[in-house]
């Protein structure tokens, strides 16, 4: 069992490690979950916010078909019944076209891909978003073809430390398809392929812990190279990030994938909700990243929160204590660690909502407030201008190191980027009043949490700096944010 996948490694390595280059444009670096958006609004996103604020690319709600189900959860998305690109987010058309205007703006498009399995069990014949007709009680998927040969026996997951239970049998449900197979590889490499040749630059994969990552290895070094004629350069791969759930205490481990591509790295979203719901102190943020057990930066996919564990209770953060999770996400996208991915949300009260829709079950497009917030049940977290502007702090800071942490040995913590930036975070009941090294130039800056820098005018805090690099840092109780951000692009 591991030789062949060590065989393969090797043989395969030049393309494999490649699979973490998520091919950003300029000196942009994080991505944006547009959950349940259509097409042509991801579109015009890119044209009007994403690309002017210096978003780097959207993770897109799953492209191809998928079964109908009554009241339209969120969810049926994760149940497919073929390939063909037509689903409550739109058709080819406007797949395509969405896709070529954000890579002309220089954002790029990341597809949520479904190879694990299909649609689970339905009462008789099943009709997609697409018109297609499956069976999927008996395995039929007529539209790709698939057929009852294509699928492994039918069991529970009743173990999840017995290898074969989480690798071959259904997950809730769900028909598991048997990616050994030369069928099975040879549709799941097409439809792959056809998205490649449409101009995306990489793949969320679905349930990966549920594929053996020999199966994976083969389809992902089988696809094509991405598409020159939308600006990728020559035998770019496509970016690979796999859906790989693993606290640490599981025989199907995250180790197992991480050198095909990125891995999410779930630890640190846990981790990042205990620190700021106040769990635990933020002082111990000064060792973030590998010292918590988390993957290596360049192959941990990274996030407060996602459209799975935002739903769950526990430590996890969303957009329902605002306060905290701008504080989190502040922290997420200023610390130098992991491939960063933004969520922005639709408004939920329980679980299996369906998104902003109409009468006739059609997704509506996100409306916008005189503040560019979203107001008819999107939430767009992504246009918090806390959230956009450390956005475009990650971008000014790029590849610089973190120096001169400073905590006050509990929930106040600040940190510089290089020359670049400085952050400061205040998480305690008490004002954070204190002369702090910024690192940065002498000069007067915007902070870019209480506001924004706009035609040369702080619309928020300032900050003044000293020939020394000092600055007088306050983040009081009163204040509407527990976070005071400022970098060389926001000098006035
Ligand atoms: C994922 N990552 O690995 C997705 O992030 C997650 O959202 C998917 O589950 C899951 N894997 C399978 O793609 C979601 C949702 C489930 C839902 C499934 C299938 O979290 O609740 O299951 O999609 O639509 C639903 C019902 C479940 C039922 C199942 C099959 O909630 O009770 O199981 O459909 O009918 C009998
Ligand atoms: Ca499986």
């Amino acid at each position: 069992m591991r030789l062949p996948l060590l065989v393969l490694l090797c043989s395969g390595l030049a393309l494999t490690l490649a699979q973490h280059n998520p091919h950003w444009w300029g000196n942009r670096n994080t991505i944006v979950h547009l959950f349940e958006w259509k097409w042509t609004d991801i579109a015009d996103e890119c044209e009007r916010f994403l690309g002017p604020r210096g978003y780097a690319g959207v993770q897109v709600s799953p492209a191809n078909e998928n079964i109908i189900s009554e009241g339209r959860p969120w969810w049926e998305r994760y149940q497919p019944i073929s390939y063909k690109l037509v689903t409550r987010s739109g058709n080819e058309l406007e797949f395509a076209s969405m896709v070529k205007r954000c890579n002309d703006v220089g954002v790029r498009i990341y597809v949520d891909v479904l190879l694990n399995h299909m649609s689970a069990d339905f009462d008789g014949l099943a009709t997609g978003t697409g018109g297609s007709v499956a069976e999927p009680a008996k395995k039929s998927f007529p539209s790709v073809p698939y057929t009852a040969e294509d699928f492994h026996e039918t069991c529970e997951i009743t173990d999840w430390n017995d290898r074969f239970q989480v690798q071959q049998c259904e997950l809730v449900g769900l028909k598991d398809l048997n990616q050994n197979r030369d069928w099975v590889r040879t549709k799941l490499i097409e439809f792959l392929d056809h998205l490649i040749e449409l101009g995306v630059a990489g793949f969320r994969v679905d349930a990966a812990k549920h594929m053996a990552a020999e199966d994976l290895l083969f389809i992902y070094s089988s696809v094509r190279d991405l598409n020159i004629n939308h600006g990728f350069p020559n035998n770019a791969r496509p970016f690979i990030y796999q859906e790989v759930i693993d606290h640490g205490h599981e025989t199907v481990t995250r180790e197992e994938y991480n050198e095909l591509g990125a891995v999410t790295e779930f630890r640190f979203s846990e981790e990042i909700g205990k620190a700021f719901r106040g769990n635990n102190a933020l002082k111990w943020l000064q060792s973030w990243g590998t010292d918590w057990g988390f993957l290596s930066s360049g192959q941990a996919l990274t996030f407060v929160d996602n459209h799975d564990n935002q739903r769950d209770s526990g430590d996890v953060l969303n957009y329902k204590s605002p306060k905290q999770y701008k504080m989190a996400t502040a922290f997420h996208l200023a610390y130098p660690y992991g491939i960063s991915r933004v969520m922005s949300s639709f408004g939920f009260d329980d679980r299996d909502q369906a998104p902003p829709q109409d009468a006739q079950e059609q997704l509506i497009s996100p409306e916008f407030d005189a503040d560019g917030g979203c107001s008819n049940g999107w939430i767009c977290e992504h246009r918090w201008r806390q959230i956009y502007n450390m956005v475009g702090f990650k971008n000014a800071v790029r590849d610089t190191e973190l120096t001169n942490w400073w905590d006050n040995g509990d929930n106040q913590i600040a940190f510089c980027r290089g020359s670049k930036g400085f952050i400061a975070i205040n998480n305690n009941l008490y004002n954070l009043s204190e002369t702090l090294q910024t690192c940065l130039p002498a000069g007067e800056y915007c902070d870019v949490i209480s506001g924004s820098l706009v035609d040369g005018v702080c619309t928020g805090k300032s900050v003044s700096v000293d020939g020394n690099g000092y600055g007088y840092i306050h983040i009081g109780t009163e204040d509407f944010d527990g976070v005071l951000a400022i970098h060389t692009d926001a000098k006035l």
